[in-house]
């Protein structure tokens, strides 16, 4: 059967899901009894330059005009072909795995004190070594990935991020892994740490750029005549995340001009290197041990139950 047979059917049962930045919208229905799933995404603005010769703007409602500035609503002209409002995709019969998968956990912001990072976190760290982290000794001592390396020295490796496609370099994603094993987190760092971060970030600012112009220098010979754009040592994101999903010390490097990263960089979970070695020089003896931390962390995260859902802002 075919979705217009199958959607004029759908019986709404609740909303799973709605998220303002992506566009989408995720009900949970049934459609003849049983559970199916329909997701919406508004398209992206697909016009041919023919069709914005005549704007495809129908109705406009103007909400505000103040000095030039003028903002309003509007309706647009569309057309299922070349303009079609939105994707749909359903999911029928939906099985009990896939609407948990569409139940987005909720998010909380987390006051972690000193102690609640002793008694809770730290033993939830401990037990998070081992096999969990076998990806990064595989890359420091057994080669795994060597032939992606864009940098490495006594102190670190660096190298493309799994989450970027190592082309494009607007949406360049690397990550710093350093060799030592005695820092799991933010909060092992204290201002005996200085000099070692600030050469860490030193190198990771002169070799990016130097890699990649090298890179774009012998030509990715696609033919396709596109200009890249250059990297320079400022126009790097570096950041380290609290909570990370990996508690062995590595920083995120990524082009500061790509957003597409969703929780990756925003405030609650990234922290820029250049922050932490700064408060590492005016936090007093301990460092990042005797601060308490505010972050974001998801009901679905082990830490929740563990005991943060008593220490949430
Ligand atoms: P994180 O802050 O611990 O967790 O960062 P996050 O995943 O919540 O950001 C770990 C980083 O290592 C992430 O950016 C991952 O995409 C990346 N990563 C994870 N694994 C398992 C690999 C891997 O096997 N190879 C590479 N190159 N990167 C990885």
């Amino acid at each position: 059967s075919s979705l217009s047979d199958l959607i004029p059917k759908f019986k709404f049962e609740k909303l799973l899901n709605s998220d303002s930045q992506l566009k989408v919208i995720a009900i949970l229905g049934t459609i003849e009894g049983q559970h199916a799933i329909l997701s919406l995404e508004k398209t992206h603005f697909n016009y041919t330059q023919q069709q914005l010769e005549n704007l495809p703007i129908t109705e406009i409602e103007t909400l505000v005009n103040n000095d030039v500035y003028y903002w309003g609503m509007n309706l647009l002209k569309q057309d299922l072909q070349t303009a079609p409002s939105s994707k749909v995709n359903l999911i029928y019969p939906a099985t009990e795995t896939h609407i948990r998968k569409f139940n987005k956990p909720k998010m909380h912001i987390i006051k972690e004190t000193p102690e609640a990072y002793e008694t809770i976190v730290k033993p939830y760290i401990s037990t998070m070594k081992g096999d969990r982290i076998k990806w990064v000794k595989n890359i420091l001592f057994h080669g795994a990935e060597a032939d992606r390396v864009v940098c490495k020295n006594d102190d670190f490796v660096l190298l493309p991020d799994m989450k970027w496609d190592g082309k494009s370099l607007e949406s360049l994603y690397l990550c710093a892994i350093v060799f030592r094993d005695d820092i799991s987190s933010v909060r092992d760092l204290n201002e005996s740490h200085v000099d070692y971060l600030e050469r860490i970030l030193k190198e990771i600012r002169q070799e990016v750029p130097k890699y990649y112009s090298k890179k774009l220098t012998s030509d990715d010979g696609d033919g396709d005549g596109e200009v890249q754009q250059q990297i320079t040592a400022d126009s790097l994101r570096i950041y380290i995340h609290y909570q990370p999903s990996y508690y062995h010390f590595h920083i995120h490097v990524v082009n500061a001009n790509y957003n597409g990263l969703g929780e990756s960089i925003i405030a609650g979970k990234a922290i820029l290197l250049d922050e932490v070695i700064d408060n590492l020089k005016l936090l007093s003896k301990g460092g990042y041990s005797k601060k308490t931390m505010h972050y974001s962390l998801n009901e679905s995260h082990a830490l929740w139950e563990l005991g943060l859902k008593n220490h949430v802002v």
